[in-house]
């Protein structure tokens, strides 16, 4: 944790808290199961069947029956993978009839799109710049980026996905032996950070859950759930599944296995087994644009400074490089002068105490990967795209910083991603701040202990091929 909390995170207009559950959610709140409920629990059950008997035999899960009484909290790492109903924003359900048929998934598949089954596990899914179809069915928790083009993901029972890029302009759902009528869209509430471990309830997310057990089917980062509806969902059939068979005329390379599997430019079907999984499109598949800050962007704390900085950036077998500089800046990087504690005329947009401040940073002397505390930091969530504008102060990594004299220097940064910080990285959700402190040239400006310049890696920097 970074030594301040940004309590200027206001940025969200969605609608808060009417607090009015519809009377469907209700009854399904309560713990009474009928003859009828358990009637079409099992009809859920045989559909389930049916659809994944269509499937192709290395696609087919082993299907475990879900009890009515279903009160487990299943916890992935420091994910709660259910949420009360009561503990979310604005709920409301589909409605069924709006909801139409999927027949054919092949019509959907890009013409350099991929078909990801990561199947069951905890596992990482980057899909490509075109049009794919994501399975997110393995009673697992998976963790997506779609890349761009019209995706398609496969919302299945007891299994969480989480979709670090979901485009509403865009992407899509299909509830496969999931009734739609159980099925309620709502914004988490929970104020909580954490950078990638975010809660998967946060007041930041978009939220699907199935009603009946109070499982999250899907958590979408930075959309907000007034943007979803049903023209974003469709029912899964067997006629679907099936089209997704015998695939060798549409040039679909296959592979199965377990750990990382890595795509090519082409269509490729990659199956994930049942252990924890990295399904990925290959650094081939994306290249990223020069970020640049400066000129009053920065969020949540605008500055006044003159300073500019760029970055350039590079992925490659989950090495992440970062080369740039900074210049015209009011301030030295901070804690590059050695320094302990702030300069009296560094400005501290967020109103800490300066010795608070100086302690907050100090308490983390290293990142995970033991590189040494400095003022410039990796941060996730995006800014500057068409999502909105989103602050969290936990760092991920320390870049080194290099200062040429008072006013400009380099920055680089050489880090080792976990697929899921792959992922948040080519979702567009990270960003460099540059904090700074120390007044060089003696001209009474001594920087931006909060950040004097945000770089974002957002949508527009992030270029899927
Ligand atoms: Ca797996
Ligand atoms: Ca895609
Ligand atoms: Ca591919």
């Amino acid at each position: 944790m970074e030594g301040f909390d940004d309590k200027n995170h206001l940025n969200h207009n969605h609608t808060h808290g009417t607090g009015i559950a519809d009377p469907i959610l209700s009854a399904a709140n309560s713990s009474s199961s009928t003859n009828t409920s358990i009637g079409s629990s099992v009809q859920e059950s045989e559909l389930e069947k049916s659809l994944n008997d269509a499937l192709a035999p290395k696609e087919q899960e082993k299907l475990t029956p879900v009890s009515d009484d279903h009160n487990h909290s299943p916890v992935v790492g420091r994910f709660e993978l259910h949420v009360d109903l009561n503990n979310v924003d604005s709920p409301r359900s589909l409605d069924p009839k709006k909801v139409a048929r999927e027949t054919s998934f092949r019509d959907n598949l890009g013409a350099r799109g991929d078909i990801l089954n990561p199947r069951g596990g905890n596992n990482v899914v980057i899909g490509s710049g075109d049009s794919d179809i994501i399975r997110g069915t393995g009673r697992g928790f998976n963790t997506i980026t779609t890349g761009t083009g019209r995706d398609t993901i496969i919302l299945g029972k007891e299994t969480t996905n989480r979709i670090f890029d979901f485009d509403p302009s865009s992407d899509r759902f299909v509830l496969s032996g999931i009734n739609p009528k159980n099925v309620v869209i709502a914004q988490g509430k929970n104020p909580g950070k954490g950078g990638l471990e975010q809660p998967l309830d946060s007041s930041n997310n978009a939220l699907i859950i199935d009603k009946k057990t109070g499982h999250i089917l899907a958590a979408l980062p930075f959309v907000k759930a007034s943007d979803i509806n049903e023209s974003h969902f469709v029912r899964n059939s067997a006629e679907a599944n099936a089209s997704l068979r015998n695939l060798k005329e549409l040039g679909v390379k296959n592979q199965r296995g377990s750990g990382t599997l890595t795509g090519t430019q082409g269509r490729d079907r990659l199956i994930g087994g049942d252990g924890n999984d990295f399904l990925y499109v290959g650094d081939d598949g994306f290249s990223f644009n020069t970020a640049r800050g400066g000129g009053g962007t920065e969020f949540p704390f605008k500055t006044d400074s003159p300073g500019t900085s760029e970055l350039n950036f590079e992925l490659e077998e989950g090495v992440f490089r970062v080369n740039g500089s900074y210049e015209n800046f009011d301030g030295f990087p901070l804690f590059s002068q050695g320094e302990q504690e702030i300069d009296p005329n560094a400005k501290i947009l967020n109103g800490s105490d300066p010795k608070a401040l100086v302690e907050g940073f100090l308490k983390v002397p290293q990142d995970k990967e033991g590189n040494p505390l400095s003022g410039t930091h990796l941060h996730y969530s995006p800014a500057g795209d068409s999502r909105g504008n989103f602050a969290d102060a936990t760092v991920i990594r320390f870049f080194e910083n290099n200062p040429i004299d008072a006013k400009s220097g380099t920055i680089s940064g050489e880090f080792k991603l976990s697929p899921e910080e792959q992922a948040a990285l080519l979702a567009g959700t990270l960003y460099v701040n540059i904090h700074t402190n120390i007044d060089g040239d003696g001209d009474g400006r001594a920087g931006f202990p909060t950040g004097e310049n945000r770089l974002n890696i957002n949508w527009d920097v992030v270029r899927f091929v």
